[in-house]
């Protein structure tokens, strides 16, 4: 486990005490910080049970006019699941406008409207109008294909802004999430 907060990702990585979307909100800062976390912070997974949750707060810091993800975008942010892992994303808007969260092949990330849906539920909901400011969603879905894909915000425009990270769906391997040196 990569996370430099044990405690968190202990409960985490724990079936039978799988938290509540509330409780891990709950436990999240309230307000943006200049000084993202580490990408470990917003990230844990069950090898055994072969599962991973990613917490993903739309507009977290204000890098890229606040077109992020936990602070990340442009693809700066990669999270690397192995393919057959059931991913669960919390969501929050964080930000002044309505956003969302969908997975599409990394092929398609830059339609203008209209991606694709990765994998089965890989979207929140209502993605296109986006949640309201404050709004805290979840969903999940197995990454049942080997491949590439972008995890974007699918309210027109978002995308475009930078409002984009990556999702690596390997043969095999571990999962971690990592950021790619240089970018938002
Ligand atoms: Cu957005």
């Amino acid at each position: 486990m990569l996370s430099p907060y044990p405690r968190r990702a202990a409960r985490l990585s724990i079936p039978a005490l799988v938290p509540t979307l509330a409780m891990v909100l709950s436990a999240l800062p309230l307000h943006a910080s200049a000084a993202a976390p580490p990408p470990s912070h917003w990230f844990s997974a069950n090898i055994g049970g072969r599962t991973a949750t990613l917490t993903l707060i739309a507009g977290y810091t204000n890098a890229l006019g606040g077109f992020n993800f936990d602070g990340y975008g442009k693809g700066a942010m990669v999270v690397n699941v192995p393919s057959g892992y059931r991913v669960t994303i919390l969501y929050r808007n964080n930000g002044q406008y309505p956003h969302s969260v969908l997975v599409t092949p990394y092929a398609k990330k830059d339609l203008v409207t209209g991606w694709p849906v990765a994998f089965r539920g890989a979207a929140s909901s209502d993605a296109t109008d986006g949640a309201s400011p404050g709004a805290t969603q979840h969903f999940s879905f197995v990454a049942d294909r080997v491949g590439t894909y972008a995890i974007i915000c699918a309210v027109a425009g978002h995308e475009q802004a930078g409002m984009w990270d990556v999702l690596r769906v390997t043969r095999g391997g571990k999962p971690f999430i990592t950021v790619v040196a240089g970018r938002h």
